[in-house]
């Protein structure tokens, strides 16, 4: 852990004892002998911040990585000492922090079991080049103790025995264990006895995190530069610890129109005009859903961004009303670097104002980047992105396009070892001036932000659409997310299942690969595999370099356009179920994808254990990640299941096999679940329907159901124009009871419900609509049992023999 190995001598420094308690509401603040300060912060009963300076002496207390909405307040909170420590103690963690030492034990207030524990804890090296210190916090790893989080890294589920580093990078081709890559998200979570937490450590500098890797039993964490700052998390249930890190980086600020979380195409890149038309028109006439269509650098005139290329886009407002007519919504890339060219107005006005990056001594930042030399705008200034969010004004109020893709914004430069600015860029870090290596990692996001705002404003009162390739801590506020450039390679698919479950859990559920790969052209079978899964992501696009062939669903002949077809058809189908959980995801911060370790942590044949998922609350899916193959073993957890295809009925706690041919993929629904589907649409809004599906999976007991609904764009669901519906589905031997709960006043236009039941143990004889005897011819008793019934019904009784 030593940094500056030629200062190896003096190596690392440690607090001494407390001389100096005072306590400041929810602020206690401990002072040792050599001047360093521990400040406490209780922000929930669940979440403590404690945050440490060497200096007697704090930095201006600004973060981009918590939101101002994060929720504050505890129940309770009591200080008492005793010989050896001062201990707090909230209605649910007990916090005691040694005399001797300032090292910090946690332990759950009920049962007064040990929770997290420093080690040597913090301590801290000066950092001679820099100036400030290098910050570090050493824990004891508990026994059997596992890891989780930490945003895009492309490795296994459980982090353990592992070490990683928090730089965005942008890392083309990447493979399997490459770190860093294009996120810096410094949270994970940790799990043992059954307990969980969290550990955000709010520091953009580069940042370090060691799960057992170099000593067996101790994990650490350390920065390069600022404060030893973090949040302690406690669940004990890891649902809940990410939720109270969503909670304090921030949820979604607005749910996404509908339209975002269908199927989108993209390629880099499409071009001229007459290019992107026929592969819009081909989706329509071989009937493959899509609601998106992108547009990378190439559109540009010479890559000037919110400039086009007037020779393939002559008129690029027709073009876009005309994709509109058809069902598809423009995404269009932009990128950080403004091309150095005084004709330019972007350029131009950038340079009048003074809005680029400067080095140290004062010369603007310059770096090649796709455009030839660019100067880049400093994000992190408001007065800046105020600039850059009103840039977008023609091209989303006049020309009509949709979404905005920023990438290249770790931010990346070509033909420069480093792959990014020097360490000296300065940035006004909000009017915290500081140097790159404290604004590298926040770079991204603050791009994205600024891109958000200018979508939010000039798309009203429809909803914005962003995409960002970096990332830190709480910019899924503002947008959405893909993983960079992977491969198309079986072991991609694999790295991209466990990506989206690991964003999932980082707070950042709106994410997705590149399916079928970037770089390299898949085979027709991995491509479909990839399609199964991708259609189980909230963000699903098919993206690909374009130098290796074609990469639409149509180029790999009949067989896979058909099972394509097949899948992107189940995603629209699937997208009430979808929207209501992405609903769920912004309400209370539940990640829509949920690793099997998050969803049943008691069952510890779920810790390692990272191919299955759960997809929004009752859906068990497991992709197949190999070739050749008619089938998998799989874990199901515990509860029991059914098999989508065949209504098969599964007991979980085990490990089984599961066909699934290349048409198939292993997907079960949890019993007692009511799944709501669409019918087919070629796009979101292209019908109106006079009904939708419930699929109800009988269960003896009881489970409850979500289902959401709104305008899906616009904003009116934040004035209670949204309906929110709970079915509680009873089940009992020779009986079947759904319960409807509505809150809401938004009235969707369909107004029945098919409502198909799976797995009946009995033959109808009676059934009861809100206590009113209905005649059973109502009933379809044909290959699928069904019914259709009005959606404002109460309760619907069955009974039979
Ligand atoms: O240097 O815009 O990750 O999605 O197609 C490559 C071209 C720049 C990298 C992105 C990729 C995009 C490509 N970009």
């Amino acid at each position: 852990m030593i940094v500056n190995t030629e200062l190896e001598q003096k190596g690392n420094l440690f607090p001494s004892e407390i001389i100096n308690y005072k306590k400041d509401i929810d602020t206690l603040q401990f002072t040792t002998k050599n001047n360093v300060v521990l400040q406490v912060t209780v922000v929930r009963d669940s979440v403590i911040r404690f945050r440490y300076s060497t200096t007697g002496k704090f930095e201006n207390d600004f973060s981009y990585g918590v939101t101002i909405h994060a929720s504050r307040g505890y129940h309770f909170l009591d200080v008492t000492e005793d010989e050896k420590h001062y201990i707090i103690t909230t209605s649910k963690l007990i916090c005691k922090v040694e005399r001797l030492s300032l090292q910090v034990s946690l332990f759950d207030a009920l049962d007064l079991k040990l929770i997290n524990q420093d080690e040597i804890g913090f301590h801290w090296e000066e950092s001679y080049e820099y100036g400030g210190d290098i910050v570090k916090m050493s824990k004891a790893c508990q026994k059997a103790e596992s890891y989780y989080g930490l945003g895009d890294k492309p490795v296994d589920v459980n982090l353990k025995g592992k070490r990683f580093e928090n730089w965005a990078t942008d890392s083309y081709a990447f493979g399997k264990n490459t770190d860093p890559i294009y996120k810096a998200i410094p949270f994970y979570t940790a799990l043992h006895d059954n307990k969980s937490y969290g550990i955000f450590f709010d520091n953009t500098f580069k940042t370090s995190f060691d799960f057992a890797h170099e000593r067996r039993n101790v994990t650490s964490f350390w920065a390069q530069g600022g404060e030893m700052n973090y949040y302690f998390m406690y669940g004990p249930k890891m649902e809940d610890v990410v939720k109270n890190y969503t909670d304090l980086t921030g949820k979604p600020h607005a749910l996404p129109p509908l339209w975002a979380l269908g199927f989108h195409q993209c390629k880099w890149s499409y071009y001229p005009e007459a290019n992107v038309k026929e592969v819009t028109n081909t989706f329509r006439d071989l009937k493959i859903p899509c609601d998106a269509i992108y547009l990378d650098i190439d559109y540009m005139d010479d890559f000037r961004c919110f400039t086009w290329n007037k020779d393939y886009f002559p008129d690029p407002k027709k073009m876009v009303k005309e994709l509109k007519d058809d069902g598809f919504k423009t995404v269009v890339i932009i990128d950080p670097g403004i091309k150095i060219d005084l004709e330019y107005d972007v350029f131009k006005e950038g340079l009048d104002k003074d809005y680029f990056c400067k080095r140290a001594d004062g010369p603007y930042m310059k770096g090649k980047v796709w455009p030839g030399e660019c100067y880049f705008p400093d994000y992190t200034k408001p007065e800046v992105r105020d600039w850059w969010a009103g840039l977008f004004k023609e091209l989303i109020e006049d020309i009509g396009v949709k979404g905005v893709w920023n990438d290249m914004n770790e931010p990346a430069v070509m033909d420069v070892p480093n792959k990014s600015f020097p360490d000296d860029v300065r940035h006004d870090y909000d009017g915290n001036p500081c140097s790159h290596r404290k604004a590298h990692n926040i770079y991204g996001t603050q791009m994205a932000r600024a891109t958000y705002h200018g979508l939010k404003k000039y798309a009203y009162p429809k909803r914005p659409f962003v995409i960002t390739r970096s990332a830190y801590s709480g910019a899924q506020r503002y947008t959405s997310t893909w993983m960079g450039d992977n491969v198309a390679t079986w072991e991609h698919l694999a790295i991209a299942n466990n990506q989206a479950q690991r964003m999932s859990m980082s707070g950042f559920s709106f994410a997705g690969s590149d399916i079928g790969g970037f770089a390299e052209q898949p085979h027709g079978e991995l491509f479909a595999r990839w399609i199964q899964l991708g259609i189980f992501h909230a963000f699903c696009r098919v993206h690909s370099s374009g130098d290796h062939g074609d990469q639409e669903p149509w180029v790999f002949g009949e067989e896979i356009t058909d099972i394509v077809r097949k899948f992107v058809e189940l995603r629209y189908q699937l997208l009430p179920y979808l929207y209501t959980a992405f609903w769920n995801y912004i309400n209370d911060g539940t990640p829509i994808l949920k690793s099997l370790v998050l969803y049943d942590q008691e069952d510890s044949a779920t810790y390692y254990r990272s191919d299955e998922f759960i997809y929004g609350e009752q859906i068990l899916v497991c992709p197949i990640q190999e070739p050749n193959a008619k089938g998998r073993r799989m874990y199901i957890p515990r509860g029991k299941w059914y098999n989508f295809w065949t209504d098969e009925l599964v007991e979980g706690g085990k490990e089984m096999w599961v066909d699934a041919a290349l048409e198939s993929m292993p997907i079960f629904i949890k019993e007692g679940a009511v799944i709501p589907k669409y019918p087919v649409q070629q796009y979101v809004g292209e019908k109106k329907f006079d009904d939708i599906t419930l699929d109800v999976y009988y269960k003896e007991g009881k489970e409850s159901s979500k289902l959401y609904d709104d305008a899906h764009d616009g904003y009116d669901y934040k004035k209670g124009r949204f309906s929110l519906r709970t079915f509680t589905v009873t089940g009992k031997k020779e009986q079947l009871i759904i319960q409807q709960h509505k809150r809401g006043d938004f009235n969707a236009d369909y107004n029945k419900f098919h409502i198909v039941f799976h797995n009946l143990p009995f033959s109808i004889t009676s059934i009861q609509i809100d206590n009113v005897e209905v005649p059973i011819d109502n009933f379809n008793t044909g290959k699928k049992q069904s019914i259709l019934i009005d959606k404002e019904f109460n309760e619907l009784h069955l009974v039979g023999k």
